[in-house]
Order: C-alpha cells, then sequence, then structure tokens
C-alpha cells in the first residue's frame, strides 16, 4: 500500500516534516480555501503541490473536491458547479494528480456527538451517541417530524438525558454536531440549519440516488478521458440522519451506481471505519465485489453497541477485522501487478487517531491529531508487512 496521511494545508499543526518523520510518502489534502463550486485552477494546484514536493513528498490524492449542495439537489447554479467541477478534474490531471475522493452526504459531511471521548486507556476517541443526537434535533434544533425517526425509549431516553444539560453542555452538542469536522467544508449555526435541511422536503432516496447518478453521468467521463481515478466516501455514519437521503452506505447502494456508470474510473474510498458502523455490511465480500475500483483505502476501526452508539476504536481493535481488509487489498495489490496496472500501489491513510500523550495538551484537529495516526499508521504498516511475508513465504 502507498502510506499516505491528511495533511490539512500550511495551518494544519502536523507539519509536512512531521509527516515525513511518520513515514508517509503521499500527502491527502485540498485546496481548502477554494469556495465551493468554484474551479480549482491549474496555477493554485501547482503553488500547493510545489509546498508537497519540496518537502519531499508527493500529493497523492485529492480529499475533497467538494459537491456543492446546488448539486446535489439540482437547484440553482448546479449545472456551472458540474461545469467547474469537470474543469477542476481537468486541471488536476494536468498537474498530475489522479485520484480524487468525494462524497454525496446532504448537508452534513461526517457526524459525531462527542469529540472528546475518554476511553479506558486515557486518550480520547470521536462518538456517535444515538441519545445525544436525539437530544439535539428533538429538543435544540426542534426537528418537525424528529420524534418519528426514534422509538418510544429511545425519545425517553433523549428527554431525560437533555434535561441534565446546562447550558454550555448544549452549546457544545450543537458545535459539535453541525460546525463542520475538519475537511466538511461546510458549517452551519443553529438558527439556519433548519432552512437547509427544508431543501430537502421533496427529495427522497430515490430522487437523491438519481442526482448522484446524474452527477457521475457528467463527471466520470471526464475523469475517464483524463485519466482520473474518482472515489467515493461511504456516508458517515452509514445511515440516515435528520430526515435527510442517505445513498452510499451498503453494498448495494455501491451496486447500483456502479451498474450505472460502469468506468472503473467510477470508484470507491473503502473507508473501513464508516462502512464498519453496520452489522450487516460484509467489509471482506463488499471489498472483493468492488476490489478492482477501489483507488483509495481509509483504515480505521469502530466499535458499536446494540443500541446503535459507536466510538472510534484503536486501529487494529473494535468491529473491523483489519487483519482480513489488508490481506483482501494486498491480494488485490498482486493481481493489479500481475494485470499490468499503474495503480497496484493503492494509496492508504490511517484514518483519525485518538489523541493522547503530548496532543492531550494541543489544540488538535478532531481525529486529526499528529500522535494517534502516527499509531495507527505504525501498526497498519506493520499489519501489512506480517501479511506480505505470509503471503509470499
Ligand atoms: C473524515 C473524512 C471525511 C471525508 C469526506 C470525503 O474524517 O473521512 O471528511 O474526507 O467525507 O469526501
Amino acid at each position: 500500500m502507498e502510506q499516505t496521511w491528511r495533511w490539512y494545508g500550511p495551518k494544519d499543526p502536523v507539519s509536512l516534516s512531521d509527516i515525513k518523520q511518520a513515514g508517509a510518502t503521499g500527502i491527502v489534502t485540498a485546496l481548502h480555501h477554494i469556495p465551493n463550486g468554484e474551479i480549482w485552477t491549474v496555477a493554485e494546484i501547482n503553488k500547493r503541490k510545489k509546498e508537497i514536493e519540496d518537502s519531499g513528498l508527493k500529493w497523492s490524492v485529492v480529499e475533497s473536491v467538494p459537491v456543492h449542495e446546488a448539486i446535489k439537489t439540482r437547484t440553482g447554479m448546479f449545472e456551472t458547479y458540474i461545469a467547474n467541477y469537470k474543469t477542476s478534474i481537468q486541471n488536476l490531471a494536468k498537474c498530475g494528480i489522479h485520484v480524487v475522493c468525494y462524497n454525496f452526504m446532504p448537508v452534513l459531511d461526517w457526524t459525531r456527538t462527542s469529540l472528546d471521548f475518554e476511553v479506558a486507556d486515557g486518550s480520547k476517541a470521536l462518538r456517535f451517541d444515538v441519545t445525544e443526537f436525539a437530544a439535539f434535533e428533538i429538543y435544540l434544533l426542534k426537528r418537525p417530524k424528529a420524534q418519528s425517526s426514534y422509538s418510544k425509549s429511545q425519545q425517553k431516553a433523549a428527554k431525560e438525558y437533555f434535561e441534565t444539560l446546562t447550558e454550555s453542555q448544549k452549546t457544545k452538542l450543537v458545535k459539535s454536531i453541525i460546525a463542520g469536522l475538519p475537511g466538511a467544508e461546510e458549517g452551519y449555526a443553529l438558527n439556519q440549519f433548519q432552512e437547509i435541511l427544508d431543501t430537502y422536503n421533496h427529495i427522497d432516496a430515490n430522487l437523491f440516488r438519481t442526482h448522484l447518478v446524474k452527477f457521475l453521468e457528467e463527471i466520470i467521463p471526464t475523469a475517464n478521458q483524463n485519466n482520473v481515478l474518482m472515489c467515493i466516501h461511504p456516508d458517515d455514519p452509514p445511515f440516515p440522519i435528520l430526515g435527510l437521503p442517505r445513498v452510499v452506505s451498503t453494498e448495494e447502494d455501491y451496486a447500483h451506481i456502479f451498474e450505472k456508470v460502469p468506468y472503473r474510473a467510477n470508484g470507491i474510498t473503502f473507508c473501513t471505519g464508516s462502512l464498519g458502523v453496520r452489522e450487516d455490511n460484509n467489509l471482506v465480500q463488499i471489498f472483493r465485489r468492488f476490489a478492482d475500483r477501489v483507488h483509495f483505502l481509509h483504515l480505521r476501526s469502530t466499535l458499536r453497541d446494540a443500541q446503535g452508539n459507536f466510538y472510534e476504536a484503536n486501529h487494529l481493535e473494535g468491529d473491523v477485522d483489519m487483519y482480513s481488509i489488508v490481506k483482501e487489498v494486498l491480494i488485490e495489490q498482486q493481481k493489479r501487478v500481475s494485470e499490468g496496472r499503474k495503480d497496484a500501489a493503492i494509496p492508504m491513510r490511517p484514518d483519525h487517531g485518538h489523541q493522547m500523550l503530548d496532543d492531550l495538551h494541543k489544540k488538535t484537529n478532531p481525529g486529526y491529531s499528529g500522535i494517534g495516526r502516527l499509531r495507527g499508521l505504525a501498526e497498519l504498516r506493520g499489519l501489512e508487512v506480517g501479511i506480505l511475508k505470509s503471503l509470499n513465504a
């Protein structure tokens, strides 16, 4: 696997030289300063690329070229934004960058309720708690119909939990959920949030899926012509939230978009942590079925409970069988070598990590502190070496 690392650009507290010491060779980044929907120009791309290369690293993957909300709802200036998206793909190709990650989640990118959940060893992890989320949408957001998304006992738990909250805890909960996690590109305030949700009032999962397919029908041929591999990130968490449709959560969701738009440039960011939150997602089976179009790997684990809560476990613990996944990846890579494919070393990044050691005293990007990811990368690298030796023995 090509060892990569997400870097949020010059303002990231983890520097390019830190990343080099972690042993990664590839950088995963985006032009976060360019507003959603606008063209990424060759000049801007090359400027960032040079900065990375001057540190002896390579810009391996773009994460993400964000998909404007207007494209998802097919309203307003969506045609212009799609044209701009294609131009950005062409410009990235001109600069020699050929892997592009993106997602198609409505309104919010990845979502958690707690960014500082203390695990047994004293480090801090990101967590999603159904009761907290219900309390947020029923009592703080006051979303009409929110109650009906929950069972009677969930509603009761949410009410009891909400009644224990102080004002500052309420503010913190709202912020954790909607202020925008790193890389999300969009953050919202509570008073404008319902209005944004309402832009989906007429869009159910079927219609939303059609919007995704139409978007792919437009951009994937351009990517294909330019040798750019597009890889869609699964929904995180992989189930509907806030009454919004979610259409990239399961094997069947992926099967649908690949059947409609079969080019291999229409690929996956295989995120074990996101997909692994659903018990009915068989990760090895999903990987095997779509292995040839996995263009990028996010390796991390989650631990869920019977109530649907989950937190981010250490990379080799939790519900994800990381050994089996990495083994499948290495088998796929060997297959690609035998087929003469140029993309045989799949870029992977240690996705997220606990806030731990010195990082507990620093301001870090939630999920993206240096030391937690360093640990994750080291463990994954060791796992890879062990499996490779035994495969070739
Ligand atoms: C979270 C990430 C997401 C992901 C985007 C992909 O850590 O996995 O921000 O990058 O959803 O577009």
